[in-house]
């Protein structure tokens, strides 16, 4: 339990905590500037200013701290991916996890649930195995398990064969966790703030142009500023801001829908994610199921719910669990999702000198959130791309040596 809880519980008054940063002016120039005020920003600004002391950054978000994707995801952490680059980068990140609600000070209900991936084929099974695998090899807990093991995990679960895809086995992934995502946001903000970092809301980024010399101008709604490097977090809008300094990104933006039933009794305690089924879904300790499924099948800006969407997903969640009938879906939203042709992020230098970018974040990038943060700012600090990410470079494309992810992807996208 975070200490800050424990303290809170004992307290006789309680006053409010500052997470939020209050409006201040901007300045004409910065050491460093990120756009964006996700987690992924957030965190940079603050893993900047802790492992190496550069406080002479500004985060500029043009709504407001996590209005991104950072508070419409559905907050599932884990590191059972099928490529060892990919697999040893979530795997740090899980590490970082554990320990955050303390460092930040503040609660996370940071839950490990374990993390179940259903296989409906042989196909399935055989590419479960295969990242079961390659996960052991790399130290990170993971198996395939039959179905009368999985009865024991998760005995609500549908395991009838007479339904459309029955299910024949599970990939089986103990640390998978879920957490409260608007308070990781919040607890990077604070963390930032309190070492001498500036975050401005309501700010946009709407020009960006590179001198000569090195230095970057960025255009905003509230004048321009210059800033010696700058960190690109911006997830759903990856392209058109990088558009802005002259940066093509192989990335596809789609929108990504989830729901939340109303509370329902605690009955759920793994994570289950099927493929298949296009499903995901967890329960919250509110005791919400928190579901999703397959991006829509469009290129869009627009993050509306669609009906098509809801009664999809429930036909598919109900053939998984039938009991849950006469639940209701209590909200549904969406974001963007950047999806990159191999399913992994897009992390590093660009073409333009002293511009980073942290992008490609499609479905997967809040579990992500700490490891981003911490490789950014060294690679913002120093100038050079930290091992972990070197991969991920964007161009690893025109090298023709993409880092497939697709089958690590939560549902079929
Ligand atoms: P964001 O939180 O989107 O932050 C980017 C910020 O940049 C935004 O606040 C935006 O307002 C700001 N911005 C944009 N343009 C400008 C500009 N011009 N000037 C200034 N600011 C700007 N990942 C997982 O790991 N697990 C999951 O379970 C999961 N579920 C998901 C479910 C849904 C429905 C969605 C949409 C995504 C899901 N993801 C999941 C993906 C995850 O949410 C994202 O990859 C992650 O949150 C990206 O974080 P970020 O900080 O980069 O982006
Ligand atoms: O990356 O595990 C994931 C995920 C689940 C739902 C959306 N993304």
């Amino acid at each position: 339990m975070p200490l800050a809880l424990l303290k809170y519980g004992f307290r006789r008054k309680y006053r409010g905590e500052r997470y939020i940063p209050a409006p201040m002016p901007l300045r004409k120039a910065y050491d460093i500037v990120i756009i964006g005020g996700g987690g992924h920003g957030l965190a940079c600004a603050y893993y900047l200013a802790r492992n190496w002391g550069i406080t002479d950054v500004a985060v500029l978000e043009k709504g407001w701290l996590a209005s991104g994707n950072t508070a419409r995801n559905t907050a599932i952490i884990r590191s059972n991916y099928l490529t060892p680059e990919g697999a040893l980068f979530y795997e740090e990140s899980m590490r970082l996890w554990r320990s955050l609600a303390g460092e930040l000070d503040i609660n996370l209900m940071y839950s490990e649930r374990g993390h179940l991936t259903l296989a409906h084929t042989d196909a399935a099974i055989r590419s479960s195995r295969w990242r079961a695998e390659v996960n052991k090899h790399l130290g990170i807990d993971s198996e395939l398990v039959g179905r009368a093991e999985l009865a024991k995990l998760c005995p609500q679960i549908n395991l009838s064969e007479d339904v459309r895809y029955p299910v024949l086995g599970a990939l089986y992934h103990p640390p998978g966790a879920i957490a409260r995502h608007d308070a990781v946001a919040w607890g990077y903000a604070r963390g930032a703030m309190r070492r001498g970092v500036e975050i401005h809301q309501q700010t946009e980024v709407t020009g960006i142009h590179s001198h000569p010399g090195g230095s970057i101008e960025l255009e905003t709604n509230r004048g321009s500023i210059t800033a010696g490097r700058v960190v690109q977090a911006v997830a759903g809008m990856s392209s058109e801001v990088a558009r802005m300094v002259g940066v093509k990104l192989p990335i596809r933006s789609v929108p990504l829908q989830a729901c939340v039933s109303e509370p329902l009794k605690a009955f759920l305690d793994p994570i289950v994610v099927s493929g298949s089924l296009h499903v995901y879904v967890s329960q919250s300790a509110r005791g919400e199921l928190v579901m999703g499924g397959a991006t829509d099948p469009y290129p869009l800006y627009s993050t509306r719910s669609t009906l098509d969407f809801t009664e999809g997903l429930m036909a598919n969640m109900l053939e998984l669990f039938p009991f849950l009938e006469n639940a209701k879906v209590l909200r549904q939203w969406a974001g963007i999702a950047d999806m990159t042709p191999d399913f992994s992020p897009v992390m590093g230098k660009t073409p333009v000198s002293n511009y980073y970018i942290d992008a490609g974040w499609g479905t997967w990038g809040f579990k992500a959130t700490p490891v981003c943060g911490s490789c950014m700012a060294e690679l913002a600090a120093t100038g050079s791309v930290p091992d972990l990410i070197r991969s991920f470079e964007l161009e690893r494309f025109g090298r023709m040596q993409q880092l497939g992810e697709r089958g690590a992807a939560s549902v079929g996208h």
